[in-house]
């Protein structure tokens, strides 16, 4: 079986230090979660930027300060920024990182329910204006489906020349307004993909660590992170992402699946070696 990829959604945009107080705002406290990460055996860090009172933020020179200081701390590290940013920001604000010429950033393929009255839009020209984006820039997509309707999408834009194989998906599950988080749910969703792709489950909140579970037997990939969950167990919050990071590389060596390096993780993902 392939090696185990791990990325690490370090902050998001809509969980506060209220949830947890570990949640980084500051750039210090992005590369302090990002290195916990990554010293646990992270390989990618999916990246939301916010200012330093926690207002989430997708301004290119934001980003560059924190990526510029995670790759200062976690050299060889994949940065994956969001491209979804926080609900009503338009797309042209949420593209800005894609300027950084990032070797991967996020393409949310539909809209959703995301709590109480809001709406996270991704209309389908919004989608093929991200998608056109980043075959230009050379950036890979990750294909984020909230639910099985947005793999959909996502195959039928790859027919139309929007999305590039291989295509790698992350599916986020468990989100009230998405897809639930159950086994059967997984099962649909890994079985809807085709067979030359690959993929990474998120599972949020109480989802995260059943549903990694899952993945790691299944021969996919793992996202964990405060973006998705803050507990580490039941009524347990995580020091850091770190110690999510950490209970992955657990469950992954019981069940015999090594972890991917970031090197490695190029590899399956068909990104370019970095020198
Ligand atoms: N913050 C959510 C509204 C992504 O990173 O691409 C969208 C999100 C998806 O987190
Ligand atoms: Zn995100």
């Amino acid at each position: 079986m392939e090696k185990l990829i791990i990325t690490a959604a370090i902050c998001g945009a809509e969980v506060l230090k209220e949830h947890n107080p570990a949640v980084p705002y500051t750039v210090a406290e992005c590369v302090r979660e990002a290195k916990s990460a990554y010293d646990a055996g992270a390989s990618i860090i999916h990246l939301h930027v916010r200012y330093d009172d926690g207002t989430p933020t997708q301004d290119k020179a934001r980003f560059k300060e924190v990526i510029d200081a995670i790759k200062a701390a976690c050299p060889d590290v994949i940065i994956q920024p969001s491209t979804g940013g926080a609900v009503g920001m338009t797309d042209d604000e949420r593209l800005q990182p894609t300027e950084l010429l990032p070797e991967m950033a996020t393409l949310d393929c539909g809209t959703l329910n995301f709590g109480g009255d809001e709406v996270f839009m991704n209309t389908e020209n919004t989608i093929k204006y991200f998608g056109k984006r980043m075959i230009e820039l050379g950036i890979k997509p990750e294909l984020e489906c909230f639910d099985k309707s947005m793999i959909d999408m996502a195959l039928r834009l790859h027919k139309k020349g929007f999305i590039e194989k291989p295509m790698h998906f992350d599916f986020v599950m468990g989100v009230n307004g998405g897809i639930g988080g159950e086994l059967r749910d997984f099962i649909f969703m890994r079985g809807s993909i085709p067979h030359d792709a690959t993929y990474t489950v998120a599972g949020i909140g109480r989802y995260e660590f059943s549903l990694a579970m899952a993945a790691i037997v299944d021969g996919g990939h793992v996202r964990v992170g405060f973006e998705d969950n803050v507990y580490l167990s039941k009524g347990v919050l995580a020091k850091s992402n770190g110690e999510l990071v950490e209970k992955v590389v657990r469950m992954a060596k019981e069940l015999g699946r090594e972890i991917a390096t970031p090197a490695e993780t190029r590899e399956i993902l068909g990104l370019k070696p970095i020198k």
